[in-house]
């Protein structure tokens, strides 16, 4: 079976009410595109009134509490992104991982809680250019992904996002050999973990400064089954143009 490919836009810590009209240029853009999926992962603020400008459009939140409830300030609950409208979510971005010191172990455990409350999930790995530059990156982002992954992982609901941190808002986009070297990496270790049927099934989406200009050749490649999108989210003008590419 042919993975659709799956475009999501991730705006970070940007976006208030009034940016909201991009959100519906986006979303009416991906009526003409019934091949692929789309999705943008907005600040927990937009979730309710993105959702609402865009009906029918898949809106994500950018983290989730592990927890369903409780005394911890701040953090947002898997049930309150379903609340809130959110049909997606991402777990374990390198700017949480790096900034929030979260362990596959919390990572894993975010993406249960999600899957568990009925959200898609895309969890996110990708390694330092230290260890890039040192020759391991394979090996250490084959395990970072298997030991970010829940227990149960209900079928067609989980993604992997693989961001390799040295090529994330920096205009540094990984090459074509590391990009597909890594993704058939990444899939053989999802079969050896998971099975072959969910390695199959599961889309492996590149990430770090994906544009207009270079997403074609990326979401060309090899085991390559979409993009998650952070600068050039922001606006419809330089979003529909990665999602035509992967149309
Ligand atoms: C990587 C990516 C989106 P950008 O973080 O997750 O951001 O496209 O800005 O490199």
């Amino acid at each position: 079976m042919a993975r659709r490919k799956l475009i999501a836009g991730n705006w970070k810590m940007h976006g208030i009410a009034g940016d909201l009209g991009e959100i519906t240029r986006i979303s009416m853009a991906s009526e003409t595109l019934s091949d692929i999926d789309t999705a943008i992962c907005v600040p927990a603020t937009l979730i309710e009134r993105a959702s609402e400008a865009a009906p029918g459009f898949v809106i994500g939140g950018q983290d989730v509490h592990a927890e369903p409830r409780g005394a911890f300030t701040g953090s947002i609950s898997a049930a309150m992104l379903v609340d809130a409208g959110a049909e997606t979510v991402i777990v374990g971005h390198s700017e949480r991982r790096e900034a929030f010191g979260e362990t596959d172990a919390q990572v894993a455990a975010k993406a249960a809680a999600a899957l568990a409350a009925g959200l898609d999930v895309i969890v996110c790995c990708g390694e330092s250019l230290d260890v890039r530059e040192a020759g391991n990156a394979l090996e250490t982002v084959g395990k970072q992904i298997v030991a970010s992954l829940p227990g149960e992982i209900p079928e067609g609901k989980l993604s992997v996002a693989y961001e390799p941190i040295w090529a994330i808002g920096t205009g540094k986009v990984a090459g074509p050999d590391e990009i597909r070297e890594m993704h058939a990496h990444l899939r053989g270790e999802l079969g050896k973990a998971r099975g072959e049927t969910f390695a199959n099934e599961t889309k492996i989406l590149y990430g770090g400064s994906v544009k207009g200009e270079n997403a074609g050749d990326i979401l060309h490649l090899d085991h390559v089954d979409g993009a998650l999108v952070g600068g050039a989210s922001l606006t419809a003008d330089q979003f529909i143009p990665i999602m035509n590419a992967a149309a």
